[in-house]
């Protein structure tokens, strides 16, 4: 019988993930799997997890996703084990499924949850009625699942290729291997919270965003009164606290949005006002001191002319220079000026709660183990950002940090752009170890200590070794 409990238990617990994958999606409603994903991230600890994950599965998607499948399995068995409930102890397994959907998703959805399961538990017992009288029993329910299926739309992945150059003695668009620096939107590294179905898709949807909580004027602005606003273009970095030393969890786009100051003018802020806090469609939240709020920031609504794709933020997202990319909600939803601060979700997950990005500089050729040929010349080249504060320039050591020689560096597009550099050169065979380093203006060196990404974003030089023969 306990086997019965399992394999109904599965089909329940899939069903309902399922269905609220589809009320997600369609309108918007908390998902109890979703949020109990939240909840185990949290509780493990996902810092020193997330240095583990990185290490065994590297930085990418893999350790995330493990992570999800777990609590899918866990998700599956609580689903069992109310199966169970209901089967031996009948009455207290609805009560019991209802606190666990309240705990995990508040009372709207929770109380949704608990009907869609009292549902297909009536129709499990309707069932063999319904066999008996004519196989009825399964249909409405399919129906019900097609519909919620199709009320998510999926969005193909493009990217138009952008490129420029300036006159210079090296020319930039042509470097081989060297990124572009203008970086397309297709082209952009992903990062979310959420497993990939699960980033919300609201093209179609109805769609405003809120300014309210301490302001003069609670604003709710839809996406064409947005765009009707005055605009602001900026270049703008966007890099992962998560991003290790050399990794790519970085690019460099123009952005366009209202800026953000313009919207809170004309809120207008109460006295006691000192937090903002930002909200978005996946429950994902941040927040910052007022006072820290740069002009620049933007609720941007496009990337280099074009709308954000889904998986980038669409329709809204904050752009804040200088921050690190977790200070930086997709899928804004509402604004909140408040009195003291909120902690964002990854703050809450030990990640650093100002996310100030560190000066970086990364070489981009040659690759780690490249075999170069005596007497050839080859552009060393790669790219550096200080987070807003100006680069002075750029240094190459090729004997691993013994001593340095300056690179050509690009001027940038803007103050938050990183800059391309290059330095040509032939080197004699031997093995080498080539390091790169950038000087702020001022002469603040690049910090040379090595720290994984947790908790305030890596540190240290990029490091490649190349054999010249
Ligand atoms: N709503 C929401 N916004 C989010 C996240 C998220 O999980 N949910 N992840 C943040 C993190 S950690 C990063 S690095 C950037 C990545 O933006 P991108 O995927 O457009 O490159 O989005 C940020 N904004
Ligand atoms: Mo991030």
């Amino acid at each position: 019988m306990v086997g019965k409990d399992v394999v109904r238990g599965a089909l329940t617990g899939a069903g309902l993930a399922a269905i609220g994958w589809g009320l997600y999606q369609g309108w918007g409603l908390s998902h109890p799997l979703l949020n109990l994903y939240g909840w185990i991230t949290f509780w493990l600890g996902v810092p020193s997890v997330f240095q583990f994950a990185h290490r065994v599965f590297g930085y990418g998607e893999l350790g995330k996703n493990l992570a999800f499948f777990g609590t899918v399995g866990l998700w599956l068995f609580l689903h069992m084990a109310l199966t169970w409930l209901w089967r031996t102890r009948g009455r207290v397994a609805l009560p019991t499924a209802l606190v666990l959907y309240l705990l995990l998703s508040g009372w709207l959805a929770g109380l949704i949850y608990t009907g869609l399961l009292a549902l297909f538990w009536w129709r499990k017992r309707g069932r063999t009625h319904f066999r008996a009288a004519g196989g009825r029993g399964g249909v409405s329910r399919r129906k019900l699942l097609a519909v919620l299926g199709v009320l998510a739309t999926r969005n193909g992945r493009q990217g138009a290729k952008a490129r420029s150059a300036t006159p210079s003695r090296i020319a930039w668009d042509r470097v081989p291997g060297l990124s572009l620096e203008v970086t397309p939107q297709g082209k952009l590294y992903i990062v979310s919270k959420n497993p990939a179905i699960f980033n919300p898709n609201l093209k179609g949807r109805p769609y405003s965003l809120e300014v309210g909580g301490l302001v003069e004027k609670p604003l709710k602005l839809g996406l064409e009164e947005l765009k009707s606003l005055p605009a602001s273009h900026l270049w703008n970095t966007l890099v992962c606290i998560s991003n290790p030393v050399g990794g790519d969890l970085i690019g460099c786009a123009r952005w366009t949005g209202v800026p953000l100051k313009f919207l809170l003018d004309r809120a207008g802020m109460k006295p006691q006002a000192r937090w903002l806090v930002f909200e978005a469609a996946d429950g994902y939240r941040e927040s910052l001191p007022l006072v820290e709020l740069p002009a620049q920031a933007l609720i941007a609504y496009a990337i280099n002319d074009e709308e954000l794709e889904p998986r980038h933020g669409y329709p809204t997202r904050l752009i804040l220079p200088g921050r690190y990319g977790m200070k930086q909600p997709k899928w804004l939803t509402r604004i909140l000026v408040l009195e003291r601060e909120e902690v964002g979700y990854w703050a809450q997950r030990g990640w650093s709660r100002q996310a100030v990005i560190r000066t970086l500089s990364r070489i981009d050729v040659p690759r780690p183990g490249a075999q170069l040929k005596e007497g050839e010349e080859v552009l060393v080249a790669g790219v550096a950002y200080a987070g807003g504060r100006p680069l002075e320039r750029v240094e190459i050591s090729t004997d691993g940090g013994l001593t340095w020689q300056r690179a050509e560096l690009k001027p940038p597009h803007g103050q938050f752009a990183w800059q391309l550099w290059a330095l040509p050169w032939r080197p004699l065979q031997g093995n080498y170890t080539l390091k790169v380093r950038a000087v702020e203006v001022g002469g603040r060196v690049q910090d040379p200590v090595d720290r994984e990404p947790l908790p305030e974003g890596a540190s240290g030089y990029h490091t490649v070794r190349v054999r010249v023969r």
